[in-house]
Order: C-alpha cells, then sequence, then structure tokens
C-alpha cells in the first residue's frame, strides 16, 4: 500500500519524513518515483499525472495540495474516486494574515501613499473609522468564514456572499446571484474568495464592478481566473475602483509587459497569500485517511456536480 506525493519536492522531504513517524506503514514516494503503480492508493497532487486511473488501477482518494482544485481535470479522475480539497490550520492562519494586512492597507489608503511616496507628495487623505467601513468577502468557505471573524475584530462592518444561505453572528451573510447586487452596493473593501468554477470564472468584471460604491478597493485572492483584467484597468481608470491588490492573476507568472506592473493604484504579490504547510496538512490528510477506513465522510470531500 503505497502514497504518492506530486508536488514540491523540498516540501515533499518533509511529507515523507513526517509519514515515516506517524504512518511507517504507508510506502511513501515523490513522484516521479512511484513505486509499484497497482500499490498506489493514495494520491497527493497540485496537478494529478495524465492517465491516472490506467496508471494507477487501485487508487481510492486524491488529495488536492491546495485548497482549490480548479487545476484538476476532474473529468479524468473516475467518478467511484473521492477528491478531497486541503482544509489546515496553516493554510487558514495564513490566509487570515495576508486577507488583515490587506484590507487594512486599503483602509488606511496604504497603496495610494506609497504613490505618493514616489511622487515626493505630501497629503494626508481624510480619515475613514473601521466601524464606518464596509467590507464585503464573495465566499463564505473555510477561508472566507476564518477572514471575517478576524476582520471583526478590528470593528469593520462585515458581509460574505456565498452559493447556500449561511448564518454567522455579526456578520451579514447574502446567499445566491439574486443578493449579489445588494452584497456589492454595501461593500467599499471587496475581497474575492471563491473557488474557481464555471459558475464563478470571470465573475469580477465590469458587469460587477459598476454595482459597487465609487472608489472601492478590490483584493483579489481567489484565482486569476475569477478577473476579467482589462475591465478593472478600465474601473480603476474611470475610479470605479480606487485600488486592487491581486495575489492571483490569469497567467501566472505575470508576463513581463503585462501593464498592472507599473500601475501604481496595483498591488501585485506572487501567489503567496497563504501555503499549505506539511506539518499541519500531513495531519489532516492522516486524519482523512483514519476516516476512510472507518468509513465515515472525509474532510473537505469535493462536490463533483459544484466543482469545489
Ligand atoms: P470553500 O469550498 O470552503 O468555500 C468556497 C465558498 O465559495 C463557499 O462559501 C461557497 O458557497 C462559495 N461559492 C462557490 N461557488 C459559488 C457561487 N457560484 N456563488 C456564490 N458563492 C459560491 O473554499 P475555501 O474557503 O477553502 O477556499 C476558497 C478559494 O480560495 C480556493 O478555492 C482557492 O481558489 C483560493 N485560495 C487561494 C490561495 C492563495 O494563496 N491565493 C490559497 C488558498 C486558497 P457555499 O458555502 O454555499 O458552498
Ligand atoms: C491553494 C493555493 O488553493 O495555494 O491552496 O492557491
Amino acid at each position: 500500500m503505497s502514497f504518492l506525493y506530486k508536488s514540491d519536492p523540498i516540501r515533499g522531504a518533509r511529507w515523507a519524513e513526517l509519514f515515516a513517524e506517524q504512518a511507517p506503514e504507508i510506502d511513501f514516494n515523490i513522484w516521479p518515483s512511484t513505486g509499484d503503480p497497482k500499490e498506489v492508493r493514495y494520491l497527493a497532487a497540485w496537478e494529478p499525472p495524465e492517465n491516472l486511473a490506467e496508471t494507477f488501477p487501485n487508487l481510492e482518494i486524491v488529495f488536492s495540495i491546495g485548497a482549490g482544485i480548479d487545476q484538476f481535470d476532474l473529468s479524468r479522475v473516475p467518478d467511484n474516486i473521492p477528491v478531497v480539497r486541503m482544509i489546515e490550520s496553516n493554510l487558514v492562519a495564513g490566509m487570515v494574515e495576508y486577507a488583515t494586512l490587506s484590507v487594512l492597507a486599503a483602509h488606511r489608503d496604504w497603496i495610494r501613499y506609497s504613490a505618493q511616496q514616489r511622487q515626493g507628495t505630501w497629503k494626508p487623505m481624510p480619515s475613514v473609522t473601521a466601524n464606518s467601513r464596509r467590507i464585503g468577502v464573495l465566499g463564505l468557505g473555510v477561508l472566507g468564514t476564518a477572514v471575517l471573524t478576524k476582520l471583526q475584530t478590528f470593528g469593520f462592518q462585515c458581509a460574505g456572499w456565498s452559493r447556500s444561505e449561511h448564518s454567522l453572528p455579526g456578520i451579514e451573510c447574502f446567499a445566491g446571484k439574486d443578493s449579489l447586487q445588494s452584497f456589492l452596493a454595501r461593500s467599499d473593501i471587496l475581497l474575492c474568495m471563491l473557488p474557481l468554477t464555471p459558475a464563478t470564472r470571470g465573475i469580477l468584471s465590469r458587469d460587477l464592478f459598476q454595482h459597487l460604491p465609487d472608489g472601492a478597493v478590490l483584493i483579489n485572492i481567489g484565482r486569476g481566473g475569477h478577473l476579467i483584467e482589462t475591465d478593472l484597468l478600465d474601473a480603476l481608470e474611470s475610479g470605479q475602483i480606487s485600488a486592487a491588490i491581486l495575489d492571483v492573476c490569469n497567467i501566472e507568472p505575470l508576463p513581463q509587459d503585462h501593464p498592472f506592473w507599473h500601475d501604481p493604484r496595483i498591488m501585485l504579490t506572487p501567489h503567496i497569500a497563504s501555503m499549505t504547510h506539511p506539518d499541519t496538512a500531513v495531519a489532516a490528510v492522516l486524519d482523512n485517511l483514519r476516516r476512510h477506513h472507518k468509513g465515515i465522510p472525509l474532510n473537505g470531500l469535493v462536490d463533483r456536480e459544484h466543482g469545489y
């Protein structure tokens, strides 16, 4: 019985140590070494190998190394094999840090002050208190909920939008397409923390931006495919959006000639908002293996119909 890991080999070496300590009965291999393919029962990957079902005929579970699974071609994973996305405490903590940093930067006009510094301009802007700033998070899942729970502690007015109904103390919850406009109209700082699916691809578009308050700030920490990049540039030009913080882009790494690089209204980071940490990820995976053996529901099981 073996476990195949196919992702960053440096972090993979730590996964191997942890498996050796905590699950020595499982033979652990790091791609491209697979051991006997017929022995592979579990796979953890950022992108699964080609011909998955043919190559590993006895596969029982596919784990995503990341929280998102849009990089998986689910049609290539047979229906009887569960796909599990990553839910682990350090991934959540990293996202809470990044989102808090970005919201505070937007709230305190950090991007504009940084542009002013480069121009040699000393010009204070009016300050807004946290309790009159409205934060909206697209996605009320594991990450969106953790982020909003933290942001509430600053006194911000917090709201979230999801597909199904949610109820969270102190957070205004909106659900479904019909409520999207009302949610946007009260979001001075909008964070995208959605999974990328056919229903959410291109959601950050001209059509969505026009429902935001004038001068809203956009923070995209979901996926590059959520954003229509030319629509963002137009919205920045018209002032509909005053600044954007982008951790993800359509093409990563962002091409050198892309206009985002030198736009003073945009702050870019290279898809580092949060990362899976081996120690907590292996604990989550081993917990799911125990669940699998006991026949109890897996944590983070992907719903193939909805694609997340
Ligand atoms: P979850 O699956 O826990 O949550 C997804 C949320 O999005 C749910 O609230 C869901 O609604 C909502 N949603 C999905 N589809 C729609 C839709 N069509 N309309 C409205 N709401 C929708 O995911 P996580 O919180 O764990 O992760 C979210 C995403 O964050 C990942 O998929 C990944 O893309 C991104 N990510 C980015 C990282 C980075 O470094 N930049 C790091 C980690 C993750 P409902 O609750 O009703 O199901
Ligand atoms: C993830 C990511 O989905 O790092 O976990 O983007």
